[in-house]
């Protein structure tokens, strides 16, 4: 069970969830437009990216308006505080939506750093079978966060593990995406997504040892704060971020429309 069911909140408290819930699923939608209205001035040798982070977004919004749901449903107001109704609130299902995610972003990093071949495949399996391991033995922990016992312990560790191995993965592929850069510019974008990744991914497992942190109403609403600025930050700013190395990676090889794409901030010509 997870710990939001221990509480009753404040109507503030109850709402500052809900709105941050609504304003991440929005945030979604948002960027599920921008990806897609902007794919055609990107390379279609790095146009998957765009769509792919057109699924990640479908299948973020869908998620965070049902955790919305949930959210509503599990508390009542009484008169005096919002309590819980019977209906319990689950973060489980923030595990199932990530099996689909982190697949999906890591796929996109491999695509806009441009590995091919062999290379491509052998990271790819090692990305995903990392990646689902990763979540699937956090997801078999969390059941036990209201307690703290040992299997919260032993399969947060394990899951660590397989998130170190994709974290070196990832490293590895940032590092070689920045070598064969064509611009310094691009290199240091890519130095950005090194920074945005590992900041937004180590979120979560800061979220799931909230309980033994804070066992508060507090940390129930600042955990519920974190996870949404972690996915704002892992999902849709990363997807923007790749969108402009991609466009920019095309426009140094010359694609017409990324050029004409990027002369839209060019200094004019005196
Ligand atoms: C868990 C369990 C405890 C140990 C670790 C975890 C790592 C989770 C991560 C999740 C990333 C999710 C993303 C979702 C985007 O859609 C499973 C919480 C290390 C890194 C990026």
């Amino acid at each position: 069970m997870s710990f939001e069911n221990l509480f009753g909140y404040t109507a503030t408290q109850f709402e500052i969830v809900l709105g941050v819930f609504t304003l991440t699923a929005a945030v979604f939608a948002a960027v599920l437009v921008y990806s897609l209205a902007t794919a055609g001035s990107i390379a279609p040798r790095y146009r998957l990216t765009s769509y792919l982070t057109g699924v990640v977004m479908v299948s973020a919004v869908i998620e965070l308006g049902l955790l919305a749901l949930r959210w509503n449903g599990a508390f009542a107001w009484d008169g005096t505080a919002y309590t819980a109704t019977g209906a319990l609130f689950s973060n489980g299902f923030r595990y199932m939506n990530w099996s689909i995610d982190v697949p999906v972003l890591l796929t996109q990093l491999l695509i806009v750093a441009g590995i091919t071949g062999a290379a491509f495949r052998k990271r790819w399996a090692s990305f995903v079978i990392a990646g689902l391991a990763m979540i699937w033995t956090g997801y078999a922990g969390q059941f036990d966060e209201v307690n703290g016992g040992a299997a919260f312990w032993v399969w947060g560790a394990i899951s660590t593990v397989f998130y170190l191995w994709l974290l070196y993965i990832a490293w590895q592929t940032i590092r070689d995406a920045k070598a064969a850069a064509p611009n310094p510019v691009i290199r240091r974008l890519f130095g950005a997504v090194w920074i945005l990744f590992l900041v937004s991914w180590t979120i979560y497992p800061l979220a799931y040892l909230m309980p033994q942190i804070s066992a508060t109403v507090g940390g129930v609403v600042s955990r519920n704060l974190i996870y949404s600025f972690a996915d704002i930050a892992s999902k849709a700013v990363y997807g923007i971020l790749l969108a402009v190395i991609a466009q920019k990676l095309s426009a140094a090889r010359g694609y017409q429309p990324a050029i004409e794409a990027e002369e839209a901030f060019a200094e004019p010509a005196r």
